[in-house]
């Protein structure tokens, strides 16, 4: 039996559905998915293992222009997804005509590498509407094979999976046939965390955290874990602790139970905000929390 293994990015605009695609291939939830732009920071592998094949899939942050060196940070891990596969995914949304970065629009079209451009979010249009955004990709990007689907409700999803394997080449795994992920346990709490202040804050706050899991201690019945929650100004510590420590309260017991369901075993989860000014715009706390390769 010959086996097939390779590496597959998936890039395209903020939003367009890349997170959620990545989970469903791998049936857990691995990237933090939110409808604001920018909740995906990192380049996060997930492993989705068969008896004859592996396919490693690269989710990375939305494509955006740098503001600031965290963003810039963000847009290095997309330039690195160009660099190492064997399989490109474009995902564009219904509605969408445009990457926002004509560089790497560039780089699509002349990809050497087969290039699968997924029109996401299909159960949001009509017949007509898909009829013709299939017309308008197709002739975009012509070296690309088009295919329409909905991450979210499932549809079409293997039918590209298996094209994916399809186009990988023979080769033997990579990584242990039992591993899902290359990040480790703490950056799943990491993501959790802020996940759920991404869902509970507005405006600027969520952009200003990040969250560093501190302590992780796995005992036979319970994992214990304290995390803190970094932020840049006092006023935004007032802000995510809330009245009576009640809004940094909802945060715990929500990303607790995420975990608890993602690890299959009771958590107790401690969390506390510190202040640590200017952390996006630091190099060194940057590499500290994981953005400088
Ligand atoms: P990313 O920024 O490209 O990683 O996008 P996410 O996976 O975080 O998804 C952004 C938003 O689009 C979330 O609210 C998702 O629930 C939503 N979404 C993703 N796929 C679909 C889809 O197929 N249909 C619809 N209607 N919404 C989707
Ligand atoms: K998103
Ligand atoms: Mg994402």
């Amino acid at each position: 039996m010959n086996h097939k293994a390779g590496f597959v990015n998936i890039i395209g605009n903020p939003n367009v559905g890349k997170s959620t695609l990545m989970n469903a291939f791998v049936g857990e939830k691995l990237s933090i998915i939110t409808s604001k732009a920018q909740t995906t920071r990192h380049r996060i592998l997930g492993i989705v293992n068969g008896d004859d094949f592996q396919v490693i899939l690269s989710d990375t942050p939305g494509i955006i222009k740098p503001a600031y060196e965290l963003q810039s940070s963000m847009m290095d891990f997309v330039k690195s997804a160009f660099e190492d596969a064997d399989v490109l995914v474009y995902m564009v949304e219904i509605g969408e005509t445009e990457l926002k970065d004509e560089a790497f629009f560039n780089k699509i079209t002349a990809a050497k590498i087969p290039v699968l451009l997924l029109l996401n979010k299909i159960d949001k249009s009509d017949q007509g509407q898909l009829e013709e955004q299939v017309g308008l990709w197709s002739s975009k990007v012509p070296n690309a094979e088009i295919f329409p689907i909905s991450a979210l409700e499932g549809f079409n999803v293997s039918e590209v999976f298996n094209r994916i394997i399809e186009l990988l080449p023979d080769s033997p795994p990579f990584y242990p046939k039992d591993q899902l992920t290359d990040k480790p346990e703490r950056f799943f709490i990491n993501e959790t965390i802020r996940e759920k202040i991404l869902i509970h804050y507005k405006k600027e706050i969520p952009y200003a955290v990040e969250v560093d899991t501190e302590e992780f201690f796995e005992e036979e019945q319970i994992i214990r874990v304290r995390s803190v929650i970094m932020v840049e100004r006092e006023t935004q510590k007032g802000i995510i602790i809330g009245h009576k420590g009640s809004a940094l309260k909802r945060v715990g017991v929500e990303a607790r139970k995420d975990l608890e369901k993602f690890f299959g075993k009771q958590i107790h989860l401690e969390l506390y905000v510190k202040v640590n000014k200017n952390w996006r715009s630091n190099s060194q706390q940057l590499r500290r929390f994981g953005y400088n390769q």
